[in-house]
């Protein structure tokens, strides 16, 4: 199925000549700010799709709820499952954002580039003035929310990406972004055996490792949270409920690191962080859709998430 030139339906096309998962580039990627071809900083003009599964965009959603920007973006949400026809709007009323009109995300990505061939992602950001697509760098996007919009932030606001540890911050996040949160698709997405394995190890050394810093600090950075610790936190969340079995990054559980799953559990007892993990909508995300191996759509009862509510001790 076609809407514009995205193609919509189609298994991960983006695998390199070793079986290996190489993540396509944004498309949409002028920064917000106050210069010459930079996106106007303006309350009420943004509208911020995302999907509870999906982990690029549940780390906008937990940052914009952190720093009190709910009121300044607007938010909307698509289904869980992703269909046939792409991200769906079927939460709304009659089907359709109630802002937007568009009953499947691959519609506003065609009316703003009719070329636009990749893939039609959340999180995306739509001008609401123009409605169009006008930015979907789910990389960059939190640093927006905590930098130029902070003239919008609620009064008790954290900082979330502090001066002083800016280098620092996006140094981990590159690492977290490679090893980790694309890290797990790499292993799930993997069309040879090396580059499964690869991946893998590259998964496990990882926490391995944030599992000692975790021994001796609360948070990545310390005793306050950063922007790492959302794009961590957003990974760790779906681990034991889908990639340690639909990826295959199953060396061990989330809950076999004692701190790693401590720290988890302080975060998601955040409202900001627990609100938004959606453990049910996770799980039908990626067991079940057109890009899941599958057939008989089997959506398995485990494993136990209240555990996730006890006391963490951090
Ligand atoms: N924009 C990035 C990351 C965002 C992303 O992959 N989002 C997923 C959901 S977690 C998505 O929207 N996929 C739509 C599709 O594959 O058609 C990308 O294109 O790789």
């Amino acid at each position: 199925m076609t809407i514009g030139k995205i193609v919509t339906s189609e298994k991960v096309k983006e695998i390199d000549k070793n079986g290996k998962f190489v993540r396509q580039h944004n498309h949409f990627t002028a920064p917000f700010g106050d210069q010459a071809g930079m996106l106007p900083v303006e309350a009420g003009r943004y509208r911020l799709l995302w999907a509870a599964v999906c982990p690029w965009a549940h780390r906008s959603i937990i940052a914009i709820k952190l720093l009190g920007l709910e009121n300044v973006i607007s938010i909307g949400k698509a289904s869980p499952v992703r269909t046939k026809q792409g991200w769906e709007f079927s939460l709304d009323p009659n089907g359709v954002d109630p802002v937007l009109g568009i009953r499947y995300l691959p519609e506003i990505y065609a009316k703003t580039d009719p070329d636009y061939s990749g893939r039609a992602t959340v999180p995306t950001v739509v001008d609401v003035k123009t409605g169009k697509v006008v930015n979907n760098d789910y990389f960059n996007l939190t640093y927006y929310w905590e930098t130029v919009f902070k003239p919008f932030h609620k009064a008790d606001a954290p900082d979330l990406y502090p001066e002083h540890l800016r280098a620092d911050i996006e140094e981990l996040n590159q690492t977290l972004f490679h090893e980790l949160n694309n890290g797990v698709y790499k292993a799930g997405f993997a069309q040879s055996q090396q580059a499964y394995e690869d991946a893998y190890n590259l998964v496990f050394n990882r926490l391995d490792e944030l599992e000692k810093r975790l021994s001796h600090s609360r948070y990545l950075f310390g005793d306050h949270i950063t922007d790492s610790d959302i794009r961590l936190y957003v990974t760790l969340a779906r681990f034991d409920v889908a990639y340690y079995s639909v990826f295959n990054t199953n060396r061990n559980r989330l809950v076999d690191f004692p701190h790693l799953w401590a720290y988890s559990r302080r975060l998601y007892q955040i409202p900001a962080f627990g609100s938004t993990t959606d453990f049910q909508a996770i799980k039908q995300g990626y067991y079940l859709g057109d890009h899941a191996k599958n057939p008989y759509d089997i959506l398995p009862l485990g494993p136990d998430v209240s555990i996730w509510y006890t006391s963490n001790n951090r």
